[in-house]
């Protein structure tokens, strides 16, 4: 699993100010405390950049690679904003992400053959969100017929079906379940990439991890290739590298139905339990999910 740390964010209350302020010693000391853990990527989100974009991202790409070599994700919608960014990239880049409306897609696929650039193809089409796993899959044959049109080889498309919050609407995570299991048939050699803590957005701050790794696990079941993680969640790191075989196949058993004695398991295994009857919808999600 390639994980992309997702916590150099214009979002975070800490490092937006500083990003806008282009405070580079509080951007590089998170750069750097994102390279001392085990991700594989960084994400450089500087939201839609409307403003000086161009010299936004430029500068976090240079400030950020002056204190890494970790290869970098350059996320913002302002397209034009990514290319400033991939000028001065010294690794390959990730440009997340490209989606089907149209000016995105005829600005954004040029980039990836110029700069030699992998991307993120994000399921968001004119008509904005898909409501099921066959619009994705609309969107997805859609993206890819256009990519492979410019040049571009599957192997360099990263899918990314577009998680959404467990508090809002249970269906969308069942259709992003349910794309998945069938991405391999519909784009042979794409890889795919889930934003985990989408998932968690809303939810009580000390909960967001167990809704983050169980859905990680439930994904990666299901194919994923990658994930933008909380690269500070070491909990998370360790099941996404394979250190926590007993919270896998939990997850794993409860996928396939095989439900243990849940009086068997202790209170730790059991929030994992509870979290997987939310994610799959067999239990309603609220706020106190954990303790009913
Ligand atoms: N797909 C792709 N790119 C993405 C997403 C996706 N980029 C953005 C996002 N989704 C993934 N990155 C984040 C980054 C931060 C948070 C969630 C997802 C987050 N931050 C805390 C919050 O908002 O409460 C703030 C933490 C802080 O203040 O430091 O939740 O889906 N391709």
């Amino acid at each position: 699993m390639i994980l992309i740390g997702e916590n150099l964010n214009i979002m975070s209350k800490t490092l937006g100010p500083a990003l806008k302020e282009r405070q580079s010693a509080a951007v590089q000391e998170m750069a750097m405390a994102q390279n001392a853990v085990d991700v594989d990527y960084i994400d450089l989100n500087i939201g839609p950049a409307r403003k000086s974009g161009e010299e936004f991202m430029a500068w976090t790409v240079q400030t950020v690679q002056a204190v890494t070599a970790k290869p970098l994700s350059l996320d913002s919608t302002n397209l034009t904003a990514v290319e400033a960014g991939l000028k001065v990239c010294k690794s390959k880049a990730l440009i997340n992400s490209i989606s089907l409306q149209p000016d995105r897609i005829e600005t954004g696929l040029p980039l990836v053959n110029k700069y030699n650039a992998d991307m993120i193809g994000l399921l968001w089409g004119v008509e904005g969100m898909p409501r099921d796993a066959n619009e994705r899959c609309m969107l997805a044959v859609d993206l890819v017929y256009k990519a492979n049109a410019a040049g571009i080889t599957n192997e360099k498309i990263w899918i990314d079906p577009i998680a959404t919050p467990v508090s809002g609407e249970i269906n969308q995570l069942k259709a992003c379940f349910e794309f998945m299991t069938m991405l391999s048939d519909i784009a042979p050699g794409c890889k795919s990439v889930v934003g985990l803590s989408n998932v968690s957005n809303g939810t009580p701050v000390d909960l967001r991890p167990y809704l983050n790794r169980t859905f990680l696990v439930m994904l990666s079941r299901y194919g994923l290739y990658s994930a933008i993680v909380d690269a500070f969640d070491q909990e998370l790191i360790d099941i996404a590298r394979g250190r926590r075989p007993e919270i896998t196949q939990l997850i794993h058993n409860l996928m396939d139905g095989n439900s243990p004695d849940p009086k068997s398991l202790s209170p730790e295994a059991m929030k994992y339990y509870k979290t997987v009857r939310v994610l799959t919808g067999e239990s309603l999600y609220s706020h106190s999910w954990l303790d009913i």
